[in-house]
């Protein structure tokens, strides 16, 4: 069984896949990786000072990503590709690289050593999220057969995808047979962030240089809100119940707002009849990563989750309301988040497992799912 041992499975780690670093490389504006001095330097964000920031091969070497998975004991590691993916690309190109990319990383896991239990073999240490050629004016038909080619690699196990999906939100109509596809399949759509507030942050973010603080803490996380908030208001999980959605850093602001968010739609005239459900239901259709760094922080979510079961509309759809934390699952942000100085084990990683052991009212059995389990039963209960 998948559960002798207490697995530590990374759930939010990145890389620029080799192929994708060198593209960058070829790249003259952002998103690009240039050399400046003796040093490469990556530059990703909007808002970014154009010197970018130091990148190197822990970015783009599997070498480099088990290296730190073994020096902060992490036996399995779902890897997604980074933002900006594929986004700023025409759609041509979107998909001849999401396809090439989607190879390269089942490659990348495929070949990757086994994790060391007895009776695991066939386990690998890395599995990943795939690519979807993402970008306005692609044929939906192109991204569908991505999304074909996914569920045909068997390391693959879901799809990382940013806020705009081909441009215009994840509320948009023209997605529905994406979501469809992807609910079919079983791939879990990680959700992450890129853009932050976009263009409300010049005015939002005043004058002051707060270094990339402003845009990584807050801009981030309400992005997947707004984002998240969007796809239900859109009633994407009525029609598609089944769909997997994985949220980046606990959601953000969405498990505290959701009870506003329930308000809201209830007084609305416009909304007010659109769902099936509360809006605090589908927060426990959700799964949120347990990247927020506080034990208060990660019990408030599972709370929150958990108590979403009750605002089902129906009887036999509530669930157990002390099961949110089954839907929260460990992660790291990895090459991202480096220590400023020093060597060894990462603060932000630490501080996450630390939040997850802290967590009041969690025993054995809840750590050890958030750490790992609900990973397991999630990406890995199928064939590997
Ligand atoms: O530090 C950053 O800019 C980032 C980023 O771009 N993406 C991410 O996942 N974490 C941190």
């Amino acid at each position: 069984s998948l559960k002798l041992k207490q697995l530590l499975v990374d759930i939010h780690t990145h890389c620029y896949l080799p192929r994708y670093a060198a593209f960058l490389r070829s790249r003259s504006i952002a998103p690009k990786i240039f050399t400046s001095g003796d040093r490469e330097r990556l530059l990703i964000l909007d808002d970014e000072p154009a010197t970018g920031r130091p990148v190197g091969p822990q970015y783009w070497d599997r070498n480099e990503k088990l290296k730190f998975m073994d020096t902060h004991d992490i036996d399995i590691s779902i890897v997604s590709t980074a933002n900006p993916w594929l986004d700023f690309l025409p759609p041509d190109k979107a998909h001849t690289l999401a396809t090439e990319l989607n190879v390269d990383l089942e490659e990348y896991c495929a070949t990757s050593p086994v994790v060391s239990m007895p009776g695991s073999h066939d386990i690998k240490r890395l599995y990943g999220f795939g690519l979807l050629p993402l970008v306005p004016d692609i044929p939906v038909d192109a991204i569908l057969q991505v999304i074909k080619q996914i569920s045909s690699l068997s390391h693959l196990k879901g799809v990382i995808m940013g806020t705009k999906a081909v441009g215009k939100g994840l509320d948009d109509p023209s997605l529905e047979p994406v979501w469809e596809a992807l609910s079919a399949a079983g791939l879990v759509v990680f959700l992450h962030p890129h853009y932050g507030l976009g263009s409300g942050a010049k005015e939002a973010w005043g004058n002051r240089d707060n270094g990339h603080v402003l845009s990584l803490a807050l801009g981030f996380p309400m992005e997947t809100t707004i984002a998240t908030t969007r796809l239900i208001l859109a009633g994407v999980y009525d029609r598609h119940p089944d769909l997997k959605i994985l949220l980046a850093h606990s959601g953000g602001a969405l498990p505290q707002l959701s009870s506003r968010l329930a308000s809201c739609i209830s007084h609305d005239p416009v909304v007010s009849s659109r769902l099936q459900h509360d809006a605090r239901y589908y927060v426990s259709k959700l799964y949120f990563d347990a990247v927020n760094y506080g034990p208060e922080e990660m019990g408030f979510v599972a709370d929150v989750i958990g108590r979403g079961s009750a605002y089902a509309n129906s009887q036999d759809q509530r669930g157990d309301r002390m099961s949110g934390y089954t839907r929260m699952l460990f992660g790291t942000d990895h090459p991202f988040f480096p220590p400023l100085d020093g060597e060894g084990r990462w603060k932000s990683v630490l501080e996450n497992i630390r939040a997850i052991e802290g967590v009041k009212g969690w025993g054995e059995a809840e750590k050890a799912a958030v750490l790992g389990g609900n990973a397991l039963e999630l990406f890995l209960q199928g064939p590997m």
